[in-house]
């Protein structure tokens, strides 16, 4: 089996680690979404604000009319923000859960029932497949969120090249970029006081223990999420309160004490930062969005 393969990986690499995927299972999603209401946690809402407050300034330079593209679109709840002023002539979410994704897209048809929505259940690896009358109309990818942030500078550098293939030499790009500020408050941000983040992170054990049958004790795990300044990223790891040795698969997995798992990096920007990253995946910066506090942008690319 893939992940059994994927996860034991992780937890024989030195340091240990484990993708941040995993924190998703519906009691997780369910923890996320209390995340984005927490005081603390300033993107979604700083985000959403933009969103509202400059959809058609962002449609005026991203153009209406075009196929929107969301890849891991999940709930589409973003996309709604910017349906009306985009106008696009078709929104195709993309996302991994089938059932979950194709629930949302007929729940938003209903709402929008005006412009046509293609839900493809894919990962976003391959090439996608749209009906052939929409071949010559440009593509806009939408990217929000900050999802971005959980890569590397390296693995955001190959989805970006990955976004820029896709939408071809006419195509351009929104995306929901996490900008760098103070310290105190990105930590606030992944150590609110009310331990969601902290459930958050745990959950991914018990998520694993589902999926694989492995007996991760979520108690023995301490959550540890700080902001690394030298490298620009929110790190979050599970810390081991003593020495565990945890079954997984076939084998007796020895954790020490004070031993880290690495759940998630975060990483932060600055619009100059991202725009050179993005430059090198072809990607050319025209407009950026962002709040007061200079907490959080949207930035649009073309080709
Ligand atoms: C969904 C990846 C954008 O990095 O802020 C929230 C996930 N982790 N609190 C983020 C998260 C801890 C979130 N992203």
């Amino acid at each position: 089996m893939a992940i059994l393969q994927e996860i034991g990986a992780g937890l024989n690499a030195r340091p240990k680690y484990i993708n941040p995927k995993y924190f998703y299972d519906e009691y997780g999603s369910q923890l996320f979404d209390e995340i984005t209401r927490l005081d603390e946690y300033y993107p979604t809402r700083t985000e959403t604000f933009l969103l509202e407050r400059f959809a058609d300034d962002i449609a005026r330079v991203a153009g209406r009319g075009r196929v929107l593209l969301e890849p891991g679109a999940g709930s589409c709840a973003k996309v709604r923000l910017l349906l009306r002023a985009l106008a696009p002539a078709c929104y195709v979410p993309i996302d991994i859960s089938r059932d979950y994704l194709f629930d949302a897209a007929r729940q938003l048809q209903s709402e929008f029932t005006d412009i046509p929505i293609h839900p493809i259940a894919d990962d976003m690896k391959s090439s996608i497949q749209l009906p052939a009358k929409l071949d010559r109309v440009p593509r806009l990818v939408f990217y929000p969120g900050s999802t971005i942030g959980n890569y590397t500078p390296e693995q955001a550098a190959e989805f970006l090249r990955h976004v820029r293939q896709t939408i071809g030499d006419e195509g351009g790009l929104i995306i929901g970029v996490d900008l760098q500020k103070d310290p105190d408050v990105l930590n606030r941000a992944y150590n609110d006081a009310a331990g969601i983040t902290a459930a958050f992170n745990l959950n991914s054990l018990t998520h694993i223990n589902t999926l694989t049958g492995a007996d991760f004790d979520p108690e023995g795990f301490r959550h540890v999420a700080f902001y690394n300044e030298q490298d620009c990223r929110i790190e979050m790891h599970l810390e081991s309160e003593s020495e565990q040795q945890v079954a997984f698969a076939d084998q007796l997995v020895t954790i020490g004490a004070g031993e880290r798992i690495l759940t998630e990096y975060s990483y932060k920007y600055t619009l100059e930062g991202f725009a050179q990253l993005a430059a090198t995946a072809g990607l050319t910066a025209k407009e950026h969005w962002i709040d007061d506090n200079s907490y959080f942008s949207l930035q649009y690319f073309s080709a």
